[in-house]
């Protein structure tokens, strides 16, 4: 039976991965940080919280890292754990910087060091390409980060191809693009949107405050991805491969596709709040998959209007469920006003 080790299995990612895994017969471990109230919603929502094993490490602690690897004996590692919002990336810099890229290098060094046969994979991102952009992306690309998350994430796929080139070991870039499922964290922007709305619709709440409406991304679904992740590391010799769906839609029509939905009209709803504009934005975003279609057979199966549906309908569903009185494992009832956290974007 292979084993796999996850980081960040408690977020979205990484809970998808870890059911995927699961079905394949893996045994499935994923690390875990002492939180003061525990973070395993995604695992028990989708039934698999029993099913793996839990390694308490951190990130910033690299001798937790190598620890880990021991404790799993891993023949492939998943490295999905990040400070993984861009917005929070512009408050905390340099946290970001530690845990979104020095962890990247720790973490390769743990395999160096234990076992250079395992298989890794990094969560790299479209984030890398930056601003400024108006064609489709592929792997040759230029990469022009614009954000302190972009950047570390840059470092971290540098580090992922220095490590493969210097020291031989089997270490992949997935450069995903954006993708999205109800197990999205709720200060993303379409789950933000697919949440409000809901809400709006069961009369919950009468506005969504929105920032750049005129982004573009190439939204997938997760589920659809962390299959790519895995075909990766079966693949016969590592690469680097662009996942996305090739299309690429506005803020503005996740809001209009959500609230059609729903039988509403987004424009009665929704306000533009210059406290949600980042200090510099991307404001365009879509991916060219055909080398993954080509190598190693993956493509999207859910395009952005399923997408949307499936987002909206589950919050909706859920939003029910709350006010029939139902417990259940779930993010929403929990999360703070936005307007009430006070950052430097939010104060000016
Ligand atoms: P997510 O839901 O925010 O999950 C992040 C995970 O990282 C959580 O399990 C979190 O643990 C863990 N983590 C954060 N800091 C940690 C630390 N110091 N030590 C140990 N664990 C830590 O992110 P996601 O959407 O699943 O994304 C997975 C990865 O793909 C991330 O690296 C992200 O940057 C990258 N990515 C995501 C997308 C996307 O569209 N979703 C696209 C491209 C790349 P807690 O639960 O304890 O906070
Ligand atoms: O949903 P977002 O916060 O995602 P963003 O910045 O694209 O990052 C996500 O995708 C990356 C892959 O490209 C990942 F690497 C990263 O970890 C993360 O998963 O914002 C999307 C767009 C931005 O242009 C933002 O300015 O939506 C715009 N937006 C407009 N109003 C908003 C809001 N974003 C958020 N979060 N909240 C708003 O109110």
């Amino acid at each position: 039976m292979k084993s796999a080790l996850i980081t960040g299995i408690t977020g979205q990612d990484g809970a998808y991965l870890a059911k995927f895994l699961l079905e394949k017969g893996y045994e499935v471990y994923g690390i875990y940080r002492r939180l003061s109230t525990p973070n395993f919603w995604r695992l028990q929502y989708l039934e698999i919280f029993d099913r793996i094993n839990l390694v308490p490490a951190d990130l910033t602690d690299e001798f937790s890292l190598l620890e880990s690897l021991k404790i799993s004996d891993a023949d492939e590692v998943y490295h999905l754990a990040a400070q993984s919002f861009v917005g929070t990336s512009f408050e905390q810099p340099t946290s970001t910087a530690h845990v979104t890229g020095v962890a990247v290098t720790s973490m390769l060094e743990a395999i160096r060091h234990y076992n250079p046969h395992i298989r890794f994979y990094q969560a790299s991102s479209s984030e890398i390409y930056g601003d400024g952009h108006t064609t489709i992306l592929n792997e040759n690309s230029p990469f022009k980060p614009s954000s302190p998350y972009a950047a570390a994430k840059l470092y971290g796929y540098w580090m992922t191809r220095i490590y493969r080139e210097g020291y031989d070991i089997f270490a992949c870039n997935g450069i995903l693009f954006n993708h999205e499922s109800p197990l999205r964290g709720l200060e993303f922007v379409t789950r933000k949107i697919s949440n409000t709305a809901a809400k709006i619709a069961l009369g919950l709440e009468d506005e969504l405050l929105l920032g750049n409406l005129d982004a573009k991304r190439d939204w997938g679904y997760a589920p659809d991805y962390v299959e790519a992740m895995h075909m990766m590391l079966q693949h016969k010799e590592p690469d680097d491969f662009v996942i996305a769906t090739a299309e690429t839609h506005t803020v503005r029509e996740f809001c209009e596709k959500s609230f059609e939905e729903l039988g509403l009209d987004w424009q009665d709803y929704v306000k533009v709040d210059k406290r949600f504009f980042r200090p510099l934005d991307v404001n365009y975003l879509c991916g060219d998959y055909s080398k993954a279609r080509e190598n190693l057979g993956w493509q999207p199966k859910t395009k952005f209007e399923e997408l949307v549906k499936i987002m909206v309908r589950e919050d909706l569903e859920r939003w029910e469920r709350w006010q029939n009185g139902e417990k259940f494992p779930w993010d929403a009832s929990n999360y703070p006003d936005e307007t009430k956290l006070i950052t430097r974007a939010l104060r000016s």
